[in-house]
């Protein structure tokens, strides 16, 4: 007998629950104005906005077995399908026409069992999913089968995707499996609910009123990470409270961990190394002293009892002031490696932060992560992986690649991103960030000969490494539409979709999302999409060309601040790193200078060493180049340098016209968030170019070239305030 999903009576409190919310979300997509809420599942009824007459057809859905993650299935489906195609689908126990659609595993479903497909759902692991257009009992059904439900899960929001973006559905033949295993949201949130680097409101964890009470919008949470494959949360700052780890928070951590296991988000926890001394009333937190250890023993024993399958510890050790085995004399190993021991009963990993620099007279930070922890390659535990920035220095709008992917072949490395924006206009600028990105995936170590590139490294293929991961610092928190600014739900999406599989095309990834959250119009989607792949050019068009890092106004890092000098560590101040003087600008890595480019093997080492040969997108980071130094343009560096400067204003003031033109397209909520934003970023364009140039001039000594905009404001007008306090802007417009 058929029933619809609304009246089903025996799927359990936790479907329930999760039915309620998710109607909750399905409802607000009747309201006119988007709020942003939805993300990329508004599962928006097809004819609207739809670029051609797509018709697919679904009849029935016939989901066997029980349990939370399948009754997570069967909301998706049903929310998603009925919305999407307008019409109220059934729950069936057995095919009784052509378009059903069957989901499941073989060993929850008969039908998928019958289908004899084990040999091929094993190769894909319990994360991957086959689905095809199939005959069974004479009709023509869709078969998306997993050897595990949260494969089966992930294959459900995959063919909601194919309806979403329009996509054929009656002849698929799919067969996906993530590159990278851990694919994990670091969270930098703190336990007062502020987060750090946050730009979207406050940390999504109520900390007061867990367990007892879980925000439903945790729900919504786990749900959106597994429509693109997280499986994974950091849930607090790597610059850690030990309070994390008390019994107390424990049990908060639990109710959250219950909440996202459904949707196969698996919690992770930063450990503040001191955590024995400040929780445990240890003398020391010496990695080597044998109560040390065995109070990381019982405290990963009483984790695990109460969240079998949390993941594992993420840990900021000896950076930027946070306590770790070198407080004691002790190493790197030592201390990933004790974590590690307490961990391996339970499988869970220890993600060692590879974030690290000391403070040293005449020393060049891009160069100390490599010489602290390479030494170290082939010593660390079988469950450790060591994650590393993209680039040397911090999560600039443009950085080489980091030198220790490729350098340490016997150790696993994972990539860590951060998606939310602290040096590229923070939740105020439209950057989508797939491009920055994939530049580092797509970056050619070359120590395995050609073609041995970052995403190589990283998924095994290159050194076969055991563990895999990608890691991205999370740009979520309370505002409605959960990212500040609406793109960046793009990059919270992008991040999805590159850890699942590296080698996505930028494109692909922007099309996919512009179709699910903003329109599936033709000329707004090529727009739009364009719009989007164009804007991490612009930013580092209008912030920091031709290699130029570091610079932004110190503390906030909102803006530029080329001339501050006023930290005692000089590598956290602009003037380090560009170096301008009366004869250039830039930093000279290469032999002549700190010679960190001897950290890359010798075929980059050679690029990077020469300025011919450098790509001028790095030019300034690898060298100090005169001001008349011609460039493949025939430009001089500054004339080149200031054409930078104003192109990327160019490209923004263009970007907002392009955008009020598309006013009656895009829902009008949506429309106005991202024109008050772009408006902003306009400024914010202007004050970078002209502070930047005025500044750099007084040591080039030369005119602004014909093309570049006279500055609107005095160099002196520039540096007495950033630009997050210069106007009312931000405040009216954020
Ligand atoms: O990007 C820098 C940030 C710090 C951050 C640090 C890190 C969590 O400015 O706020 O601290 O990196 O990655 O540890």
């Amino acid at each position: 007998m058929k029933k619809t999903y609304q009246r089903r009576r025996r799927t359990g409190a936790l479907g329930l629950v999760c039915f309620a919310f998710a109607l909750q979300l399905l409802a607000v997509s009747n309201a006119k104005a988007d709020d942003g809420y939805r993300l990329w599942l508004r599962y928006d009824h097809l004819p609207a906005n739809v670029s051609k007459d797509y018709r697919p057809r679904v009849t029935s859905f016939v989901v066997q077995g029980q349990s939370p993650t399948l009754d997570a299935v069967r909301v998706e489906l049903s929310g998603g399908c009925e919305r999407l195609l307008d019409s109220a689908i059934p729950f069936a126990n057995r095919i009784d026409g052509d378009g059903a659609l069957v989901v499941g595993t073989p060993s929850g479903s008969p039908l998928i069992d019958d289908l004899g497909w084990g040999r091929q759902l094993a190769a894909l692991g319990p994360e991957g999913f086959r689905i095809r257009s199939v005959k069974l009992g004479g009709h023509n059904v869709t078969v998306i089968a997993s050897q595990g439900e949260v494969g089966a899960l992930y294959g459900a929001f995959y063919f909601l995707r194919l309806l979403q973006t329009e996509q054929p559905i009656d002849r698929l033949d799919v067969s996906q499996k993530p590159r990278l295993q851990i694919r994990v949201l670091d969270h930098w949130d703190n336990l007062d609910r502020s987060v750090e680097r946050g730009y979207a409101g406050r940390s999504l964890w109520d900390w007061d009123a867990l367990p007892g009470k879980v925000d439903p919008r945790l729900v919504d949470y786990a749900r959106a990470n597994a429509s693109i494959g997280i499986n994974g949360s950091v849930l607090n700052n790597v610059n850690a409270n030990s309070k994390s780890l008390s019994a107390e928070y424990l049990q908060k951590t639990k109710a959250i961990a219950d909440v996202f296991r459904p949707y196969g988000v698996r919690v992770y926890l930063s450990a503040r190394f001191s955590a024995p001394m400040e929780l445990g009333g240890l003398k020391t937190a010496d990695p080597l002293d044998p109560e040390v250890a065995a109070w990381w023993k019982r405290k990963a024993d009483e984790i695990y009892k109460l969240i079998p399958d949390f993941g594992g510890f993420l840990v900021k050790a000896n950076s930027e002031g946070q306590p770790g085995p070198r407080t004691y004399n002790r190493d790197h190993v030592d201390g990933a490696n004790m974590l590690a021991a307490a961990l391996a009963p339970h499988n869970g990993v220890v993600i060692w932060r590879a974030f690290v620099y000391d403070a040293k007279p005449g020393y060049d930070r891009a160069a100390a992560a490599f010489d602290q922890l390479q030494p170290f390659d082939g010593k660390f535990a079988a469950n450790v992986l060591l994650q590393v920035k993209n680039g040397a220095i911090d999560f600039q709008p443009r950085e080489p690649f980091h030198p220790l992917f490729g350098a340490m072949p016997k150790t696993q490395l994972m990539l860590e991103v951060q998606i939310t924006q602290e040096y590229l206009g923070q939740s105020n600028h439209l950057v989508f960030l797939a491009p920055l990105w994939r530049e580092v995936l797509d970056s050619d170590t070359r120590v395995k000969g050609p073609g041995s590139t970052v995403s190589k490294v990283l998924d095994g293929s290159l050194f076969g490494q055991r563990l895999t991961g990608m890691a991205g610092v999370a740009n979520t928190g309370t505002d409605r539409n959960w990212t500040g600014h609406p793109f960046g739900q793009a990059n919270w999406y992008a991040f999805g979709r590159l850890a699942w599989n590296p080698d996505t095309p930028s494109r692909q990834i922007a099309d996919e999302w512009v179709k699910m959250t903003l329109t599936r119009e033709p000329k707004a989607l090529a727009v739009v999409t364009r719009i989007m792949l164009e804007s991490r050019e612009a930013v580092v068009d209008y912030m920091t060309p031709l290699g130029l890092h570091h610079i932004m106004w110190g503390g906030h890092h909102y803006g530029p601040a080329p001339w501050e000098n006023k930290f005692d560590r000089p590598d956290w101040n602009p003037v380090y790193y560009h170096k301008a003087d009366l004869n250039g600008i830039g930093f000279d890595r290469t032999a002549t200078g700190s010679n960190a480019v001897a950290q890359y093997s010798p075929e980059v080492r050679a690029v990077f060493s020469d300025p011919a040969a450098t790509p001028e997108k790095y030019l300034l980071w690898f060298h100090h180049v005169p001001w008349d130094r011609k460039l493949r343009s025939g430009r001089t560096l500054w004339d080149e340098l200031a054409l930078h400067y104003q192109r990327g204003v160019d490209w923004v003031r263009a970007t907002r016209k392009e955008w009020d033109a598309l006013a009656g397209v895009i829902d009008p909520e949506l429309h106005a968030a991202v024109k008050r934003k772009l408006e902003i970023q306009e400024r914010d364009a202007v004050a970078w170019r002209d502070a930047c140039l005025l500044y750099f001039q007084t040591f080039s000594k030369r005119p602004l070239p014909p093309g570049v905009e006279p500055p609107q404001k005095t160099l002196e007008e520039y540096k007495a305030k950033s630009i997050l306090e210069i106007d009312s802007l931000n405040q009216s417009l954020r």
